[in-house]
Order: C-alpha cells, then structure tokens, then sequence
C-alpha cells in the first residue's frame, strides 16, 4: 500500500503544482505576434525586466528625440517616468540603449534589437530605423502597454535578436480628406497608426468635386466657399496653410513623407464652384462630348458650378483652351509645393471621363512641366499612362494592369493600390455596418481580411519588373465615412496586413500563419482604442 501509494501521491503533487504555477516570464521570442513580421528573429531563452530602474541612453544628440518618444510611449501605462540620457556607450544593466552604429550592414529602414536579461541594444544605420526599432520593441511588450491608464505590470520581454529591413520601400495610405473632411487632429491619429506598423507614406486627397481642403492664398474662394461643404452637404473644412505644415512636421518625426494629391484635370468641381473664371472655354455637356461654342459672352464672367454634394465621378473638369486654368494650376502647384518638404507632388489624373481624350493628354504633359519646375516628381492616377510620362515620373496603379503595363513599358515607376484587394473603402461583406449604418462600399469587390492580405506587390499586375515597383498604397476613399471611429472601422484590421506586405519577405507570408498573429494582435488594438472590425476570419484574442 505504502509503496504504490507514495508514486501516485508524487504525481498529484506534480500536477497540482503545475497547475497552480503563473504564466511565466516570457521567454520565446519567436512566438511574439509581431506586425509587419520581421525579416528574421532568435531566441536566446531568458526576458528582460522594464521597471522603475529602467534608463533610456541614446548615442549622440539627434538621437534624443527619439529616446523621448521611446519613454513617452511607455510612461502612460507603467506610469514609470523614464529618463533619457546621452552617452556614447552603453553604462550597462537596466538600459535600453539607441544607437546609429549597427554591428551589421542593414538597410537605410532596417534595424537590429539585441534583447538580453540585462539591457536592450537597438541599433539602425538611420533615425528612421531606430524609429521603427521602436515600433516593434512596444509590440513585445504585454499588450496594455497602449493604455492610457496606468496597469499592472510586470513589463517583460522575450530576450533574443532581431534584424529587419523592409522589402519595398513605399508602404503607405492614402486618405482622402475630401468627400468628408477629417480634422488635423483626426489625420495626426492616422498618422500614428499607420506609422506604428512602419508604414512611411501618407498621401493625403486634398480636393475633389465635393470640397477643396488646403488654402490657397492666391486663390482665396477654393477655401472660404469649395471648402464649406461634402458629401451629403455637411460643413466640410479645409487646412490652412499653417495646419497643412503642422501635419507634415509631426509625419516627419514619425518618419511619414506627406504626398499632397490635387485632383486635376477632372474631379474639379468645387474649384469650379469657387471661381467662375474657371468655367470659361470650350464647352464640355454632360454627356462629355465638347462643343466648339465659347461659354464666355465677352465681358461677362461665366458662371460658377454648383457645389456639389453627391458622389458621382467623371462630370467635371478644368478646360485646356482657358487662360485661366494654367494660372491657376501654376498657382496651386507651387504654393503647395512651396509648404511640402517631401519629393512628391500627386496632380491625380483619374476618371477625367468629360475631358477630350487629346486635352487630357496635353494637361498631363503641362502638369509634368510645372511640377517639375517647382523642383517636384510628379504622382498620378494610372491613367496618366496615356501621356508622355518617362522615369522620373510616378504611376499609381489601382484598376487598369493596361495601364500599369503601358507605365512600365514608359520606366515610369509604379504604386500598387489595386482596387480589389487593396482599397479600405471597399466593405468587407454584404453586411458591413457600423453603428448600425452602412459603411463602404463594393464597385471593386468585398474585401474581408483574408483577401486583403493574400495577395502579392510584385504579381499585383502582370509584366511588371521588380526594379518599377515602389511598394504599395492603401487608398480610403471618404464617401461613406465621415467620424474617426468610421474611418477606423474599414482601415483596421486591413492596414496593418497591407503594413506587412508591404514590409516583410514575399515567401514569409502565409494568411494561415497571419490570422493568428492578428487575432492575439486584438488585443493590442483594443488598448490603443481602435475601433476595428472583429472579422469572423479571426479569432480575436482580446
Ligand atoms: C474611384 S480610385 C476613384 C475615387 C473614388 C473611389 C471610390 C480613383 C483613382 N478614383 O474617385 O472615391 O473610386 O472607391
């Protein structure tokens, strides 16, 4: 009795003690849930401790900006003041330690954590890297890192290293600030979480048929009059100079180039509303065909569109044989381009379905020129294929591969945005509702979240070489959204899947694997209050 009695004893004890035993630290840096995942990581078995000891060192003086980004991101929820210090070697335990000299060649984007039992060494060959170092140390910690109120802790990370570099270098959004008007708070949000999963891009739609949304001082009417309505005739807005530049310098320090979209020569109506001079030259009807008739009785400004507030396409545009319409393009182009520090001007392009084939071709060839003169390269909408476009010039693809093939065969670089998979806008279902209203819409597909992660950059259209690609742009179109919580409900959870396709590995990528590391990934969302779409192709591990 004795004897058979004391082995089983043995065993219950065991299995009670490991029953009762906590979660461990964490230990397996393999199993994080990182997004976009990185190009490679190891695990070296032990955790590092963030606590009330902790210090942030950053190497030299530029680096410091970030190390306060890095301690203000963890002072909400640790409520652990962290101080930042310069050195130029790391002092030792209970550091985390930023740094611009990389024990390895990475990537101008890439970075290296070293994460041991006693400090943290983040290292990148730029600011940008270090950045997004940052971006990827926050994701290991426990998930209500991102809340606002403090929490328990303990704050530990899986210890090992991680290399990562990206594989295209545009990964971006665009928003569109048009149909609705989102506020310069609204987009500072947007900014932070896109550049959260390291996407640097965010191409901001600025004007379109229903408001003009970025003041131009010679051109004061685009404002104070096409800028106070939108879609379903709300009040709209518009940046001031002065806001449109504040958005641009807090993208800066989140490493966000700013791409300002002007939609020429269609979807021009609320310019056109803005100033009857606008309106002078041939005559296009509704049915797109022009007529040799002149609108404008001499002496006698023509009259100004209506603002409009539906949300069709294609019926307005500017007229090339107008000698106002290139004073004013001259105008907008240059006092935008005078404001953004970033490389780009987008002069869009799209469904200028009422402008003569021929005109349209001649203002994209004329729109090159003076984005060019104010020292630009110029973005557009594929179909500014049709015009003389060469290697300098940019093609965003989103409907046509005709087009996007008949860009590469010009050099033209390419953005991938294909509408079917890529656009926010698109529901994700038949169903799609928030808040018990509708929200997006289908003309290119439903998108659920599987769709919008399965698919590749480099096949997106075919004939395409690597060499033209740039990476990829997810568009959200405003029609059907006007709150931040709508504009959120379609972005989230797609964007942080295009963030990874635009950053890791090709081969890496599988939806079997991803859909896991999204679903434990809720969680994090939830504490960074993010109003997602709980897709039942997930498993939401909140
Ligand atoms: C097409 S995509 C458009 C936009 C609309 C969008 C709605 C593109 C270049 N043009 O004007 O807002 O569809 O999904």
């Amino acid at each position: 009795m004795r004897l058979i009695g004391f082995p089983i004893l043995f065993f219950i004890v065991l299995l009670i003690s490991f029953s009762c035993k906590p979660a461990g630290p964490p230990t397996d840096l393999t199993k994080e849930s990182i997004i976009p995942k990185p190009v490679s990581v190891a695990k070296t078995g032990n955790s590092f401790e963030l606590d009330d000891d902790t210090q942030i060192y950053v190497e030299h003086d530029s680096l410091y900006f970030l190390g306060q980004y890095l301690s203000d991101r963890f002072k909400s929820a640790t409520g652990f003041s962290i101080p930042v210090k310069i050195r130029s070697e790391a002092p030792g335990a209970g550091t985390i330690f930023l740094t611009t000299k990389p024990d390895q060649n990475l990537d101008f984007e890439g970075y290296a954590l070293i994460i041991t039992e006693d400090y943290i060494k983040l290292s990148a060959p730029e600011l940008h890297g270090i950045f997004n170092g940052i971006q990827t140390l926050r994701q290991l910690l426990p998930a209500i890192i991102e809340s606002v109120t403090v929490q328990k802790g303990p704050w530990l990370i899986s210890s090992g290293v991680i290399r990562d570099y990206p594989a295209y270098h545009w990964r971006g959004s665009m928003l569109d600030v048009a149909r609705h008007f989102f506020s310069v708070e609204d987009v500072k949000r947007y900014i932070d979480l896109i550049s959260h999963y390291k996407m640097n891009v965010l191409h901001l739609h600025l004007s379109d048929d229903q408001g003009w949304r970025i003041e131009i001082k010679s051109w004061p009417n685009l404002t104070n009059y096409g800028g106070k309505t939108e879609v379903g005739g709300g009040e709209g807005g518009f940046y001031t100079q002065e806001q449109y530049s504040d958005i641009v310098a807090y993208a800066k320090d989140r490493f966000v180039t700013i791409v300002p979209e002007i939609d020429l020569p269609g979807h021009i109506n609320a310019a056109l509303a803005s100033y009857g001079e606008l309106n002078g030259g041939t005559v296009i009807s509704k049915e797109g065909k022009s007529s040799e008739k002149q609108s404008q009785d001499i002496g006698k400004e023509p009259q100004r569109q209506k603002l409009y507030t539906g949300i069709d396409v294609g019926f307005s545009t500017l007229r090339i044989d107008n000698p106002s319409t290139f004073k004013f393009v001259e105008d907008v182009i240059r006092e935008i381009c005078a404001i953004t520090p970033g490389p780009y001007f987008h002069i869009g392009g799209d469904e200028a379905h009422v402008t003569p084939k021929q005109d349209y071709i001649s203002f994209i060839n004329q729109f090159k020129k003076i984005v060019r003169k104010n020292k630009k390269k110029m973005i557009g909408w594929e179909e500014i294929a049709q015009a003389n476009i060469d290697e300098e010039d940019i093609v965003q693809h989103w409907k046509s591969t005709q087009y996007a093939e008949k860009a590469a065969a010009k050099l033209s670089q390419i953005i991938m945005s294909p509408s079917k998979v890529a656009y926010l806008d698109m529901s994700y279902d038949s169903a799609t509702k928030f808040n018990g209203k509708k929200i997006g819409t289908h003309w290119a597909a439903y998108i659920e979240v599987d769709s919008a992660y399965s698919w590749k950059v480099s096949t997106a259209a075919p004939g395409i070489y690597k060499d033209y690609l740039l990476g990829l742009e997810a568009p959200l179109w405003s029609e059907t959204i006007s709150t931040m919580d709508e504009l959120e409900f379609l972005a989230f959870p797609r964007l942080p899947g295009y963030a990874e396709i635009g950053w890791s590995p090709e081969g890496n990528r599988k939806w079997s694997e991803y859909r896991v590391r999204l679903g434990k990934h809720g969680a994090r969302m939830k504490a960074m209050e993010i109003n997602f779409y709980r897709s039942p192709k997930v498993e939401w591990v909140e």
